[in-house]
């Protein structure tokens, strides 16, 4: 990889801070998407020019190393060879038809063979409308009406799932967006991750008006949290009793914990999963799949109405294709795991002794800023959000991207080189200390002494 560039003493962001300044004057807060803007870290936004592998380059000619990889993504790294190809070939053949192609049943086949509980797929443009249809789905096929989500998981934007969620609402005051009828969230519950106790209490109450029960299976959205090991069998048991369903959001953990998601690590079969991220390749394409008895319900072969103009677009079909056919190789999740188990412990030596809590699954972590144990949104709600902010600033003054914000989860892909890891590292020993640029110091003496 080539030299970092690490020119100025001090990182020049003039021109990202010229072009915020315009963006906000057309876009509210500049930003497409709130959890960029950087707020709750007390940044401004950098704007990109490039991204390769495991970096990305800022239209100052700033490099970083990025571990947000567009929130999870890119696991085989921004801009990989193979799945530009795959999209630029498509693309000569027309970017959408509206009309079937055979790139939809080659990516279906795909998931349906990857993730053991989907036996159909249905193909959307955002995690979002993958959620909203597969909460659709649910209501109809039980007839019920109650939704029953955890604090801090984040399902997309949809109007009733905007209650106690994490990722870009976390830092909300209100517990749910502005907007919001309260009439549009009455059918949906929100209960603490990983309180069992709580879920059987509802359940016992309520339990023949629960159309379904959805979780991230891992959190990702209050940062990493790792489910209790009876959490997920639970709930597993509690929906099958009770005829209700389970939905695993797997938008960030599918093909991301393994090419079966995390109902594959942690052998539990929800009755539906939603997809998303590294399924489009960095393309706009999503999914929810499951049990066919439950898919058919939807138009036009059932009574469940769920469009989309662009969906399965075979330019983003052809990049999720390439995707996960990457992922097939034996050796890959083996060798993604054994660079972050070796980073993982490097990193657990640099905070031992410290109150901070390092909480990660697979190629997926977090570091919340407590002395405490992060097991819930309460908990993490209560890490130092002021310390977070101080060291992921320090961070990205030595040119590396985390993810923005204390409720998010970090990624390591097969790009990220040790090199890089060892760079990372070194940048959290500083920043940990607090160590600040030294005047005299050249920016490459932090970086690399
Ligand atoms: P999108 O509508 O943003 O494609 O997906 C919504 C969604 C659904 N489910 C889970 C588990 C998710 O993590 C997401 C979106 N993730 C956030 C980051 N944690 C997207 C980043 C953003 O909002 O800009």
């Amino acid at each position: 990889m080539p030299a970092l560039n690490t020119s100025s003493v001090i990182m020049q962001k003039s021109l990202s801070e010229k072009a915020y300044k315009e963006a906000v004057e057309f876009i509210p807060g500049g930003v497409n998407s709130p959890v960029r803007a950087l707020k709750s870290v007390g940044a401004t936004p950098i704007f990109v020019k490039n991204a390769k592998g495991a970096t990305f380059t800022d239209i100052d000619g700033n490099d970083y190393i990025d571990f947000c990889l567009s929130w999870g993504v890119f696991i085989h790294g921004h801009a990989h060879p193979a799945v530009n190809q795959a999209a630029v070939d498509a693309i000569q053949h027309g970017t959408s038809y509206g009309i079937p192609s055979l790139q939809e049943t080659t990516l279906a086949k795909l998931v349906v063979g990857a993730v053991p509980s989907i036996e159909k797929v249905r193909f959307v443009n955002s995690g979002t409308e993958a959620v909203m249809s597969a909460i659709r789905l649910a209501r109809a096929y039980t007839g019920r009406d109650l939704i029953v989500k955890f604090d801090g998981c984040y399902h997309g934007h949809a109007d009733h799932l905007l209650v106690a969620a994490g990722s870009g609402v976390a830092g909300l005051s209100a517990s749910s967006s502005k907007g919001v009828p309260a009439d549009f969230t009455r059918h949906t519950i929100s209960l603490p991750f990983n309180d069992l106790a709580g879920v059987k209490d509802l359940f016992t109450t309520h339990g023949d008006k629960i159309a379904a029960v959805i979780t991230e299976p891992v959190p990702a959205n209050m940062g990493v949290v790792l489910p209790h090991e009876d959490f997920l069998p639970g709930l597993r048991e509690i929906t099958q009793q009770h005829g209700a369903l389970l939905i695993f959001d797997e938008v960030i953990t599918g093909f991301r914990l393994s090419k079966g998601g995390a109902q594959e690590l942690y052998g539990i079969q929800p009755d539906l999963t939603t997809l998303g991220k590294i399924v489009g390749g960095g393309f706009p394409a999503a999914a929810f799949g499951g049990r066919a008895d439950i898919m058919d319900m939807l138009a036009p072969l059932g009574e469940v109405y769920q469009a989309g103009t662009l969906s399965g677009n075979p330019v983003a079909m052809s990049a999720g294709i390439r995707t996960l056919q990457l992922l097939e190789s034996a050796d890959f999740y083996p060798d993604l795991q054994a660079k972050t188990d070796w980073f993982i412990n490097e990193l657990k030596q640099i905070i031992k002794g410290k109150d901070i809590q390092l909480n990660h699954v697979g190629s997926m972590f977090t570091l919340f800023f407590s002395r405490d144990k992060i097991n819930n949104f309460e908990d993490a709600a209560k890490a130092d959000a002021t310390r977070f902010g101080q060291f992921y600033r320090n961070m990205l003054e030595q040119h590396i991207y985390l993810s923005p914000s204390p409720f998010e989860a970090n990624f390591i892909s097969v790009a990220h080189t040790k090199e890089q890891l060892e760079r990372t590292l070194e940048a959290f020993v500083r920043a940990e200390n607090g160590k600040r640029k030294t005047e005299n110091a050249s920016n490459s003496e932090i970086l690399f002494a």
